[in-house]
């Protein structure tokens, strides 16, 4: 945790200095004066796999950034594996939205020499599991198996993660009646999906559509105000677009620890529990329907409508 807490803290720095430092752009571009110039998630995913690599207690790194897993030399070796995404949104850099790291934390299996085997596992093995977000402030917001939410505030002034919400909950009430989802994509979308996002516009206290397209923001805002946030199967993309390691489980993981439910919606023939997923490679995708029960639920009965076995939260 230190080494994550260390890492957000160098990226958050890389962020706040993005446009002086000209760390905008694309990687292997070279800048006016002849020099590379680096992207900002590349720089980010560098900080982190070095922090991690030696804080001597990591086997297997995943990075959506690396093709490959990163497996820590010998005299380096510790008994966890962490799955990142070092940058999260990339897309909103360049114009200065919100972006955020995301990460889950797994135990080397006994015996094992630390291999990606390790994390290859069901979700509930996950130990650990958080995000920063990088945006009007940073907060980086975690929790372990089976225990609460904490939220931490970066002071500029001291440099140090101060602890500014314990034990997050989602507002047990539902909250705000928020929706958020990519809705440039409900042309793709089946008829349960397409029912319950007029449902949330068409109720009796219609929905208010908030979308950042940054999973962190988006889902931090989910966690404190409440609502539902979607990413689907569709169409077009059977298996969603986010990644199982690192945005379905470890945000599964935050938000059922916050009294939420994570499910997969439609996915391979039956709505599942995101956290009883076994990723199949490190970089699969699985759907996310996540949020308070009230919101969930309205998904679970256009599902139920369509005569598709679905769970009743309420
Ligand atoms: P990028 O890192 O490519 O911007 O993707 C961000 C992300 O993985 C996640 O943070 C967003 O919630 C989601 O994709 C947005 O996807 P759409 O642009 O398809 O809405």
């Amino acid at each position: 945790m230190n080494a994550i807490a260390t890492s957000c803290k160098l990226i958050t720095s890389a962020v706040n200095r993005a446009g002086i430092a000209k760390l905008y752009g694309l990687a292997g571009e070279v800048n006016s004066t002849g020099d590379d110039q680096k992207k900002l998630d590349v720089l980010s995913n560098d900080m982190m796999i070095n922090a991690l690599v030696n804080s001597g207690v990591c086997s297997v790194l995943v990075s959506e950034e690396n093709e490959e897993p990163i497996i820590v030399p010998a005299d380096k070796k510790g008994k966890y594996c962490v799955a990142f995404d070092p940058l999260d949104g990339s897309s909103n850099i360049d114009c200065n939205v919100s972006v955020g790291t995301i990460f889950s934390v797994y135990e080397v299996k006994e015996g094992s020499e630390g291999t990606v085997e390790d994390l290859l596992r069901n979700g509930e093995e996950c130990v650990c599991a958080g995000y920063c977000a990088y945006s009007s402030a940073v907060e980086l917001v975690f929790t372990f198996k089976g225990k609460e939410v904490h939220g931490f505030c970066l002071d500029p002034t001291i440099g140090e993660f101060v602890h500014t919400r314990p034990k997050m909950m989602m507002p047990q009430d539902g909250g705000k009646r928020i929706y958020s989802c990519n809705e440039g994509n409900g042309i793709h979308w089946d008829k349960p999906i397409k029912d319950a996002i007029e449902f949330y516009k068409n109720s009796e206290k219609p929905y208010a559509a908030r979308y950042v397209g940054s999973m962190v923001a988006d889902i931090h805002r989910t966690l404190l105000y409440g609502g539902v946030y979607l990413y689907p199967a569709d169409a077009k993309s059977p298996k969603g677009k986010l990644r199982m390691l690192y945005e379905g489980i470890p945000m599964a993981m935050i938000i059922e620890q916050a009294g939420g439910v994570a499910s997969t919606g439609m996915f391979k023939g039956k709505i599942q529990r995101i956290l009883d997923l076994v990723p199949d490679e490190i970089h699969c995708k699985c759907p996310i329907i996540m949020g308070g029960a009230r919101d969930v639920q309205v998904v679970y009965d256009q599902y139920a409508k369509a005569g598709i076995d679905a769970p009743k939260l309420l």
